[in-house]
């Protein structure tokens, strides 16, 4: 089989990719290791940046965010007991995010691309990526027990932290740059109203907790737990008796609980790899980077990322090189604001089990004068908002 782009991994990176080159009329094949039921019973990002619904629009995938998803203005930041809002639009000039699960968003790409006829290849097994240091790369898979190869002109590697494109890259070429957290996220989806119309972000002296949400009756809520808690452990009661205990008497006493849909611990941890291009394979999405959930980023850098991609391959094949030279430094900067803001609010809001007592108090004085200060509101809601794309 012969392609132009083989995009490895059929997560929010490499469908968006896909659409943004169908739609250029370029030719490109999604191998996925998994099902489309298993891509979609993950419960993962909520929410969305202005660029990022800008470009599910473009991608031709936006209908059913724009009639479904819930436009957010503000944050609330609970902290010593007391709700603070953070007015993100009124703080930079009107900007919002969308509230939009990322299940649904792949739905609606796993849908766009099925009706336009476009190949996706899942349950491809033992996927390897060769020759991408020559302009004949290929790729290997295992379909049904039988061996395929695909020639192209490029791989996009948009195979999440655990996939094999990074992994395949020489050791000596590739930089990591990481830090993980002594602490995880503990889920929880249940067919609840939420506990308040804007999100909750709560520092407490028993630990984070966040008040998210997927529709105005379905809600998603995180507790900070150690990283020897087991999911088993947390019984749906003991989850709703803490995030009570972490949260203020007025959202406490409003809290609906309900019986869990779901309910995962997720590691937190900050990565970075650098390059980003090998030759003629691309890594996109959390296939380069990792961030902690706790500044909502990072969907967000998956979608810039291929926004990124999807333009320097069109440019290729208009007879320039200068997009896919420059694909990695470019992603690169945004990425690394993106980073520093989710370490940032993830060191703000989590209680360390190791922290210093000095630092801590100083971590507290920060959080305070964010509140507290008008510019610290504003640099808290640009970020959040996400930083304006720089072409
Ligand atoms: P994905 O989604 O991991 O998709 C990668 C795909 O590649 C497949 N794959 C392979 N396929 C073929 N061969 C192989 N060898 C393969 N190895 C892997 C996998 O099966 C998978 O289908 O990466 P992608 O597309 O880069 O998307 C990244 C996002 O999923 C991720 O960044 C976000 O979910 C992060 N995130 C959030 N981001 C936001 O922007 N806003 C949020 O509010 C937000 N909340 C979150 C989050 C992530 C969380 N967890 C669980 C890590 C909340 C949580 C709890
Ligand atoms: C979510 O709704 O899953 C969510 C929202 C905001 C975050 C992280 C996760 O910062």
């Amino acid at each position: 089989m012969r392609t132009q782009v083989a995009i490895i991994g059929a997560g929010p990176s490499g469908l968006i990719l896909g659409q943004l080159l169908a739609k250029a009329g370029i030719d490109a094949v999604i191998l996925e290791a998994h099902t489309p039921e298993y891509v979609l019973g993950r419960i993962r990002a909520g929410v969305l940046e202005q660029v990022a619904v800008d470009l599910l629009d473009e991608a031709g995938v936006g209908s059913r965010m724009h009639a479904e998803g819930l436009p957010h203005e503000g944050i609330e930041l609970l902290v010593g007991g007391t709700r603070h809002r953070i007015d993100l639009a009124g703080l930079t000039g009107g900007r919002k995010v969308m509230v939009y699960g990322q299940t649904e968003l792949t739905k609606d790409l796993m849908q766009a691309r099925a009706a336009a006829g476009l190949k996706t290849e899942y349950e491809a097994k033992d996927v390897s990526v060769h020759d991408f240091d020559s302009a004949k790369p290929r790729v290997r898979y295992v379909k049904d027990g039988a061996s395929h190869e695909i020639e192209c002109d490029f791989i996009a590697g948009c195979d999440g932290f655990h996939g094999v494109c990074r992994a395949s890259v020489p050791k000596t070429a590739i930089t990591n740059f990481e830090r993980v957290y002594p602490f995880g996220w503990l889920g929880l989806l249940s067919d609840t109203p939420p506990v308040s119309e804007e999100l909750i972000y709560a520092k407490t002296a028993r630990g984070f907790a966040l008040c998210s949400m997927r529709s105005h009756t379905r809600s998603r809520y995180y507790l900070q737990v150690s990283l020897t808690e087991r999911v088993e452990d947390w019984p749906d009661d003991m989850f709703w008796d803490e995030l009570r205990r972490r949260l203020d008497p007025q959202a406490s006493a409003r809290l609906v609980t309900g019986p869990s849909i779901e309910k995962s611990i997720a590691p937190l941890r900050s990565f970075v790899a650098e390059p980003m291009r090998f030759g003629r394979l691309f890594l996109a999405g959390d296939a380069a980077h990792i961030v902690p959930p706790t500044g909502a980023k990072g969907l967000n850098l998956a979608a810039t990322d291929v926004r990124t991609l999807s333009r320097a391959l069109i440019e290729f094949y208009q007879g320039s090189e200068a997009g896919i030279d420059h694909y990695s430094a470019r992603c690169l900067r945004r990425i690394w604001k993106a980073e520093r803001f989710s370490w940032w609010m993830t060191l703000l809001l989590h209680t360390f089990p190791d922290t210093n007592p000095f630092e801590q108090r100083a971590l507290d004085a920060e959080l305070d004068y964010v509140v507290h200060s008008l510019a610290g509101r504003t640099t808290l809601a640009e970020n959040y908002v996400g930083l304006p794309f720089e072409d």
